[in-house]
């Protein structure tokens, strides 16, 4: 169908099919509306389809990492691991999609293309890459956080005689890396992941390391049955808790500053929650994300544990995290992550020191080395929360541009809505709690809210729901007022939207 064709008519247009398009899909369906589902992969899953990198799992526990709109399905799913791998969530979202019949208002591969509010009939208009057009009164952009990867601008790429993956673009046909020289450029959360399977069976691995991270151990056991009834049993009363909880998690927040206790007490609470807590350890106490002298009790703790770990000296030093306080990046949650630089076929390279300048037909080069590599791996993430936003063209009122009114970073109302952009919403968007949270549970909150907004706009006679600008700017400054409170703003991370060059400096 041509652009020119006339556009169909529907009540609301979801942007993506992950997480959390399927629950808008789900939730704004059952609350009666017409809705379309335009997705760009050719499966449903979203984050979980495109990052199928070797290692790939969840650092959030499944029993939280999961839907709780429907008692039957959390009662029926049964999840296998405490951290799930990508492929079981990805087989979970597929159940969702078909135990809900979601699939037959998802268009696959097709994205969007532009949306531009027309003021005349109040409705966005909306095309597809397939050519569709689409007459809404509503769009949800249920786009995602971390899904456009970045990767480094290296001269020579097309020279390579080897392969190029990035963890976020991941072949849905299977890889074997096995027996190859492998090159990973990037330490962070899909980086840690990944590095420990790989290195198993590479002929040699190196990674490629610009910042040292601070990881915590999984401990990542199977799920026993006697586990999933008890879970069960209780889970309403565990969702609830997570939705009260600051971060979305079930663990339990200490009312205890770490510098309130003698440092014999601290290391005991440390060392009991190393080998539990995953994600959770920094809640061990209530200061270490806001006070710096607090956090470094935890930094030096774990700084320690790696040096008890990494045997090479030199490895090691390069290995400890030194740039930043722990968790002000988000740290990551590793199985056997620094272990396995006591590999004989695992090299590390500093390309702060050395940085790496070009791809060649056989490797990379650094300004000091060449590394001859069969495969090379780019974990180097996302152009994170305002990437997959800013890409299509969507302009509100007086067709101005999401990227012309971003110019200075991005402005919502709860990461909800923008201002000038009546009926476009963002599911966790940039100054949603999701950042710092489980990103499920601010994903069903943000449509819950979603849903009732269009019903009150029923209730009241009104077309439109927009915040205002003045609440747009309260919002933003609060946001990072509050950010200034903590300790976040001392990493270079993209938390802050450092990650991209020339990106305005603005807590996400
Ligand atoms: O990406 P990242 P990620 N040259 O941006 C390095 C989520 N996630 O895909 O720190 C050399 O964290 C960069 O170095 P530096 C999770 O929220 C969740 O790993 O910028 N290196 C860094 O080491 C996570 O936070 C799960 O100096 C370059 C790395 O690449 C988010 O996804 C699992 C470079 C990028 O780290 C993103 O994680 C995995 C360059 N030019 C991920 N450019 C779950 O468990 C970048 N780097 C749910």
């Amino acid at each position: 169908m041509s652009s020119r064709a006339p556009a169909k008519g529907i009540d609301v247009v979801v942007v993506g099919a992950g997480f959390a398009g399927l629950r808008a899909l789900h939730s704004l369906r059952s609350a009666g509306h017409r809705v379309v589902v335009l997705e760009a992969a050719d499966g449903v899953g979203g984050v979980w389809h495109w990052n199928r990198y070797p290692g790939a799992r969840c650092d959030v526990e499944s029993f939280d990492y999961s839907y709780s709109f429907s008692e039957e399905l959390q009662q029926e799913w049964r999840w296998s691991e405490r951290y799930a791998t990508q492929p079981e969530i990805l087989r979970y979202l597929n159940h969702v999609a078909d135990r809900f019949d979601l699939r037959r208002d998802i268009r696959l591969s097709t994205r969007l293309t532009s949306a531009a509010w027309d003021e005349t009939n109040g409705r966005w208009e909306v095309v597809d890459s397939a050519g569709d057009r689409w007459s809404a009164r509503f769009v949800v952009m249920a786009t995602g956080q971390l899904s456009l990867p970045k990767r480094p601008k290296l001269p020579g790429q097309e020279d390579f005689r080897g392969t190029v993956f990035h963890t976020g673009e991941w072949p849905q046909v299977p890889v074997s890396l096995a027996g190859q020289r492998i090159g990973i450029i990037g330490t962070g959360s899909s980086g840690m992941q990944m590095i420990p399977v790989v290195a198993r069976d590479a002929a040699h691995l190196t990674v490629f390391q610009r910042t040292a991270n601070f990881s915590v151990p999984a401990a990542n056991t199977l799920i026993t049955d006697e586990e999933d009834e008890a879970i069960k049993a209780t889970y309403s009363a565990r969702r609830e808790r997570t939705r009260n909880s600051p971060t979305g998690l079930s663990f339990d927040v200490s009312s205890t500053s770490a510098l309130e206790v003698t440092a014999e007490e601290r290391t005991a609470t440390y060392e009991k929650g190393w080998p539990r807590l995953g994600f959770g350890f920094v809640l061990a106490y209530r200061d270490l994300l806001t006070d710096r002298k607090a956090n470094d009790t935890a930094s030096e703790f774990i700084r320690g544990k790696i040096r008890q770990i990494v045997k090479d000296p030199l490895t090691c030093e390069l290995l400890v995290p030194k740039d930043f306080p722990f968790g002000a990046k988000r740290p990551s949650v590793d199985s056997a992550y620094f272990d396995t630089f006591n590999r004989d076929n695992v090299s590390l390279v500093d390309v702060r020191s050395d940085p790496i300048e070009s791809i060649t037909a056989t490797g990379l080069k650094t300004r000091d080395h060449h590394y001859e590599l069969d495969a090379i791996v780019f974990a180097t993430g996302f152009d994170a929360f305002t990437g997959s936003l800013l890409k299509p063209d969507i302009c509100g009122r007086g067709g101005r541009s999401l990227r012309e009114h971003w110019s200075a970073g991005p402005r919502t109302y709860l990461g909800l809505m923008t201002d000038e952009f009546p009926n476009l919403f963002i599911i966790a968007g940039p100054g949603s709690p999701s950042l710092l949270s489980n990103v499920i549970v601010s994903t069903e909150t943000h449509v819950d809210v979603i849903v009732e907004l269009i019903a009150h706009l029923g209730q009241v006679g009104a077309a439109t729901v927009e915040p205002t600008t003045e609440a747009v700017v309260r919002w933003v400054a609060h946001v990072n007022d509050k950010a200034q409170e903590t300790l976040y703003p001392q990493a270079v991370s993209y938390y802050n939207g450092d990650e991209v060059e020339g990106k305005p400096r603005v807590f996400m």
